[in-house]
């Protein structure tokens, strides 16, 4: 029958379906074909024997963290501990879009921020807003909730960023384990590398030790344009441009007329010219 496997120890895959879920080891058929099960497969397996036939093909895929068939991507974004970065948020969302996740924007620590840090996030905010993304903060949990329902989410951001805090306050019976910042720096420190997806409000939730931020090294020029998404908004006069070094590149124009945001631009820039 058909499942989904929701969390993978050592050899164990644990595969959801109907409502039960069931340890399953991996017929060595899958090893021979150097599959390597991923947390969000869906399988086909044996219930009685406990074994996984065959893993079903995948609608994307992740290897740091490993994890498949993701729909959308919530990003946790504290606005201070750790700090606000555009650029970080910048890496984040074209890692997501290059991969055709949906992002999320959720904004968390508002209750620590003064008034001055909040107004100077507020117009870069503003902007993601304006270019189509959805920014939800980690108060508004019902509209959180809604975002979940029916599909299948993965939870991303900095370390001590609050997603663990954020899954709990979804669904406080998970009871997954925060850390301080001074914790989470701290040595002797163990935490868990282990993904597992959760259900939430009709969703499948996954926290995950935060996708690190030089997984940006696979995306290639083309996916890094294709990405800053409102940039396809607008037609450069030269062909193949790459929004640099042209003078009259209508994308440069934009920048100066401050209808896209400098900071946009600069993480381009800086993006492009890595690779
Ligand atoms: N003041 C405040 N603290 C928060 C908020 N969200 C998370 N935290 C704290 O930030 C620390 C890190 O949170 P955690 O959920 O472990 O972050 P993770 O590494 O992204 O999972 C914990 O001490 C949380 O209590 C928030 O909105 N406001
Ligand atoms: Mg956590
Ligand atoms: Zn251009």
């Amino acid at each position: 029958m058909k499942g989904q496997i929701v969390k993978i120890v050592r050899d164990l895959h644990y595969v959801k379906s109907e409502g039960n879920t069931y340890p399953c080891k991996c017929r060595g058929k899958i090893r021979n074909l150097k599959q390597i099960p991923l947390v969000g497969d869906f399988c086909i397996f044996d219930k009685e024997k406990q074994v996984i036939e065959s893993i079903l093909d995948r609608k994307n895929e992740f290897l740091r963290p490993p994890v498949a068939n993701i729909d959308q991507a919530i990003i946790v974004t504290s606005l201070v501990e750790p700090n606000f970065s555009p650029l970080l948020l910048d890496k984040f969302l074209i890692i997501m879009e290059a991969n055709n996740i949906k992002p999320i924007i959720c904004i968390t620590k508002e209750d620590i921020a003064s008034e001055e840090i909040k107004n100077e996030i507020k117009t870069y905010l503003d902007y993601y807003k304006e270019i189509g993304y959805k920014v939800i903060s980690n108060v508004d949990i019902d509209n959180l909730k809604n975002e979940l329902k029916g599909k299948t989410t993965v939870f991303t951001g900095q370390t001590g960023a609050g997603k663990s805090t954020l899954i709990n306050k979804l669904k406080p019976e998970l009871n997954l384990e925060t850390n301080s910042i001074s914790k989470a720096l701290g040595r002797g420190k163990h935490t868990t590398r282990i993904v597992s997806m959760f259900e939430v409000n009709d969703g499948e939730v996954l926290d995950t030790p935060g996708f690190s931020a030089l997984d940006v090294n696979y995306l290639s020029k083309e996916d890094v344009k294709k990405s800053f998404i409102e940039f396809n908004e607008y037609e450069c006069p030269f062909r193949d441009c790459n929004h640099i070094n042209e003078k009259e590149c209508t994308i440069k124009k934009a920048v100066q007329n401050s209808k896209i945001l400098k900071s946009r631009y600069d993480s381009y820039v800086k993006l492009m010219e890595e690779r």
